[in-house]
């Protein structure tokens, strides 16, 4: 299984941003269904939707109110079928995200529970505030805020990890679990072919909540318990796993890499992979989002090697990412787009694409997309994001501070519209969409594929992972460890004596690396500097965000 996996490339779109075919602002299925010619054009095997789902949208479809309907902003289950057929006619696969730790305070489960339905009651965490009358823990959503709300009119309260209106569903209730498998197999039913599967390493909290004695622990107390393991088990043998075409990811919540080497062990039919962030939590001052941090270059490239070695070693396999709906543009991040653009998004790209694991490109990625340049609060809509920005006056800090950390943290930043050409809605709309894109004039598909070097690259790197076993199978080792600004690495495989050796520069000065042992006679895979050694250099010297990838014979 990790060989086919080795060998795929994932797409991931958020709909509401990536094409708006009937004028109303929002992106839907038949918008996507008029873009399937450019997304063949990158040999994808698989797209990741975001939720599309009936929702009142208070989280962009992750509070979902009917998991089996379309809601009518994106479409009908018509356009649905579709687009499952026409991207099967390119060889592109679905993957729909299953969002099952909590359901909308909209859906039906909720509001029978509400009109004292026990049934349903006992699908959610509903437990009495505290004798002293303080909420049942001291639990915080991870939206800001406490995680407990009332519900309805009783003395109750109703956990929320997310937002008030996202109610977590009590897997332990065999009822439960059983909803959840009827909703993937309805949505096998129709031809799809991956889950992702969100934040499910927090479905197994215990049956007592109890406080945590820090504030930062409840993420502990409820995240990868024993549990989990068990009930994704379950999910596997009731449901994806009795097809082996399958593809699953789940999204692991601040987990760990022994937690997540046995998801994605094919030996514990659990996940074929997993989502983790500790690449993406560097520039987080003490594991605090809202927060200034500069760029630790070491950080990260100390958090790709263990993730890497651990993961390989443990016989678990990774989703390789950047970018998604959650973070700002890595290029943002780690690259330089105002000096560097096309060279830092090309060097990150490799730096991503020759590790092992399965790759996912986000939608814009490909075209060097960054983050938008907004004014005010007010351009912002993540209620996560929003929420962030009072916390943070509530701390003192004046409002030119906040907004400086939520310009570089939201959400939003990857949310904005495709930019498919250089007018006024990115040619995402034809009227103001539901959150404005900034940087198409320079940034959009036409320009790219005229004359860009960033698509290009990416279907250069999609078209090695398949050709090339290095790539789809080969085992890590990690080079120059100590190197203030490169990241460099080889990958190679026990049965063969070829090697592919990795260098990314990170930064805009040019360096010379000691090559360790000389490295015997071979070819360039991929270079963003037109490099063309059949024998590299013992001193090798790497142009500014200079990404090289040499295969020796
Ligand atoms: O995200 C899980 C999660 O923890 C996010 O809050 C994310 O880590 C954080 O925003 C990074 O700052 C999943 C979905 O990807 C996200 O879009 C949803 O809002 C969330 O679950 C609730 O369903």
């Amino acid at each position: 299984m990790q060989t086919q996996l080795g060998k795929k490339v994932i797409y991931q779109i958020y709909p509401k941003s990536f094409y708006d075919s009937n004028g109303d602002g929002f992106g839907d299925l038949r918008g996507i269904i008029e873009k399937i010619p450019y997304l063949a054009k990158l040999n994808i095997d698989m797209i990741w939707f975001n939720p599309f789902y009936v929702s009142p949208q208070n989280d962009n479809g992750y509070d979902i109110a009917d998991y089996r309907q379309i809601d009518p902003r994106f479409g009908t289950m018509a356009d649905f079928e579709e687009l499952v057929a026409k991207l099967k006619a390119v060889n592109i696969e679905v993957m729909l995200d299953m969002v099952l730790n909590h359901c909308s305070t909209e859906h039906e489960w909720f509001k029978k529970a509400l009109t004292g339905d026990e049934k349903y009651q006992k699908y959610f965490y509903l437990r009495p505030a505290k004798a002293d009358g303080s909420l049942p823990t001291n639990w915080q959503s991870k939206f800001g805020g406490p995680a407990w709300e009332k519900f309805g009119d009783t003395d109750l309260y109703y956990l929320h990890l997310f937002d008030k209106t996202q109610a977590d569903l009590d897997w332990h209730n065999p009822d439960v679990r059983q909803e959840a498998f009827e909703i993937v197999n309805f949505w096998r039913q129709k031809g799809v072919k991956g889950f992702r599967f969100d934040v499910l390493n927090v479905i197994g909290k215990d049956e007592n909540l109890v406080d945590s004695s820090d504030p930062n622990q409840e993420k502990m107390l409820y995240t990868d318990t024993p549990v989990v393991h068990q009930y994704i088990k379950e999910l596997n043998e009731k449901t994806f796993g009795q097809d082996k075409e399958i593809v699953t990811v789940g999204e692991m919540s601040s987990t760990s890499f022994p937690a997540s080497i046995k998801y994605s062990d094919p030996k514990e039919h659990e996940l074929a992979m997993v989502f983790t962030f500790h690449h993406l939590k560097v520039d987080y001052r003490d594991g605090k989002k809202w927060t200034k941090m500069p760029f630790d270059f070491m950080a990260l490239k100390k958090c790709l090697s263990d993730w890497q070695i651990q993961m390989d070693q443990g016989g678990g396999w990774n989703a390789l990412f950047w970018n998604n709906h959650d973070q700002p543009f890595a290029l943002n991040r780690f690259g330089d787009p105002q000096n560097y653009r096309i060279k830092s998004a090309q060097m990150l790209a490799s730096t991503i694409h020759f590790l092992r694991g399965t790759p996912f490109i986000y939608m814009g990625e490909e075209l060097g997309m960054i983050d938008p340049t907004y004014t005010s609060i007010a351009d912002y809509v993540d209620v996560e994001a929003k929420n962030a920005y009072d916390a943070l006056l509530k701390q003192g800090m004046s409002p030119t501070e906040a907004f400086e950390i939520i310009t570089t943290k939201a959400r939003d930043n990857s949310r904005t519209p495709m930019h498919w050409d250089a007018t006024e809605f990115a040619g995402f709309s034809d009227v103001k969409p539901w959150l404005m894109p900034t940087g198409q004039a320079q940034i959009n598909v036409v320009e790219e594929l005229a004359n860009g070097q960033i698509f290009n690259f990416y279907q250069k790197l999609i078209a090695l992972r398949k050709q090339e076993p290095l790539i789809s199978d080969g085992h890590f080792k990690e080079l120059f460890a100590s190197h203030p600004q490169v990241f460099a690495y080889e990958r190679y495989l026990t049965d063969s004596p070829e090697k592919l050796f990795v260098f990314n520069n990170f930064y805009d000065k040019k360096v010379t690396l000691e090559l360790p042992e000389k490295i015997g006679a071979g070819a360039v895979l991929c270079s963003n500097y037109e490099r063309t050694y059949d024998q590299l250099p013992k001193e090798l010297t790497l142009e500014p965000y200079e990404t090289l990838a040499f295969k020796t014979k």
